[in-house]
């Protein structure tokens, strides 16, 4: 499929912001959604909106049979071994909670380590510190190096026979480097640490393969990859999920209810207490069969050339500074960058009026914003629909503004 198919695919991208052609350049806040996406959720709640797992009447089961089919259609994207790994979630934050809040608690006690990165988002920080006050266990965090790469050296010197759980991201949303998860998970194993994967940057863009990586977990959102928002996955190896207490309790998700004690369902749905996020999920199995028809493998190729080249026409902007490896081998299809001293938020607003759309702030990330020297930074990011000429529009979007505020000061 070319970029002009692929693009065509996209409505939302088809319309004027501010009087100009829309150039989306914020997709690692969300992704936008093809039309064969909007068509499932607009097909469900038109033709067989229901409820799950209950009853035998014909639309429930054609409703159940979609959502227990994108459960399947995941399990093959990411290649678990079976759907009893696959936990429906309404996203990474939710996904990484589960496990902090389940096997954190239980497995973790004083005296223990929790090893995160200076790069992770919130949601990979907050649940492991709350773990870590809870259970009086240390949160140790591995050091970066000058161009915010993690070093294998780092990682064997941070995580000790003590280290209960790793915690580490796949891609940063910030410096767009992608982590050697494969090889920390390795490191993790052999101190008898278990690996959380934070995938949300990580799924949508990278071929992920949890037996080849070997994570114990792995949490990503759908709507960061083509889907809906509100649904998300929690991987888990079924051995570890099997011993692990659900977080949430009511219907859908107990065996037996006596009065004073109940039991579980089996994996997967003892993990999904209420009515689950029934078109969500059929919504992002249509994402995931759209992203398979192109091919993880191109959509990778075509960011890492777009990285290329934003980093390349970036660079050579006077008083620009841009964050995270310049190697473009090294990262992902995202650049955070500031220019001079102009607020990131002004960037923000100049580029919003030539129909740029970008991300300003702190990204989730402020331990990473400390550690950059950074009260604030700007972002583009990339996907599958974005081609050169929008990169060339951020540049002399970024050009334009450099010379308004060269002319106001
Ligand atoms: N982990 C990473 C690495 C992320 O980038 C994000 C969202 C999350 C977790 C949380 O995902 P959620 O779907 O549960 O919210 N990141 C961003 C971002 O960079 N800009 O907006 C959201």
């Amino acid at each position: 499929m070319n970029i002009k198919e692929i693009r065509s695919y996209f409505p939302i991208l088809d319309q004027e912001v501010n009087g100009q052609p829309l150039v989306y350049l914020d997709s690692a806040a969300t992704s936008q959604k093809p039309v064969q996406v909007i068509e499932a959720l607009n097909k469900y709640y038109r033709e067989y909106n229901s409820n799950v797992h209950r009853g035998v009447h014909t639309l429930g089961t054609r409703a159940t049979d979609g959502y227990e089919g994108a459960r399947e259609k995941v399990r093959k994207f990411i290649n678990a071994k079976s759907t009893k790994e696959i936990i429906f979630t309404k996203g990474t934050t939710e996904s990484i909670n589960t496990v902090a809040s389940s096997y954190g608690r239980a497995n973790v006690k004083e005296g223990d380590e929790i090893v995160i990165t200076y790069m992770e988002h919130h949601s990979n920080i907050i649940p492991w510190q709350q773990v870590a006050i809870h259970t009086g266990a240390t949160l140790k965090y591995i050091p970066l190096q000058e161009d915010g790469t993690i070093s294998l050296d780092d990682v064997k010197k941070t995580i000790t026979k003590n280290t209960k759980i790793v915690a580490v991201t796949l891609v940063s949303n910030v410096l767009g480097v992608v982590n050697p998860v494969k090889e920390i998970a390795k490191i993790a194993h052999e101190n008898g640490a278990v690996i959380v994967v934070d995938g949300a940057q990580g799924v949508p863009h990278l071929k992920v393969d949890v037996q080849d990586l070997d994570c114990d977990f792995l949490a990503f959102s759908g709507h960061k990859m083509c889907g809906p928002t509100g649904i998300g996955v929690l991987y888990g190896k079924k051995s570890l999920l099997e011993n692990m207490e659900p977080v949430q309790f009511g219907g859908e998700m107990i065996d037996f209810v006596n009065l004073y004690d109940s039991t579980w369902k089996e994996l997967p749905w003892k993990f999904e207490g209420g009515t689950p996020i029934i078109a969500g999920a059929i919504g992002l199995g249509a994402a995931i069969d759209f992203l398979e028809e192109i091919g993880l493998d191109a959509i990778a190729e075509h960011e890492h050339k777009l990285a290329a080249y934003a980093l390349e026409k970036m660079k050579d902007i006077n008083g620009m500074t841009i964050y995270g490896p310049h190697d473009p081998s090294k990262r992902a299809g995202l650049v955070t960058f500031n220019l001079d001293d102009v607020h990131p938020h002004d960037v923000a607003t100049v580029l919003d009026a030539e129909g740029i759309a970008v991300r300003a702030g702190h990204h989730c990330a402020q331990p990473l914003m400390k550690w950059l020297k950074a009260s604030a930074t700007a972002r583009a990011s990339f996907y599958l629909y974005n081609n050169e000429e929008d990169i060339d529009k951020l540049v002399e979007g970024l050009i334009k503004t450099k010379e308004y505020f060269s002319d106001v000061f």
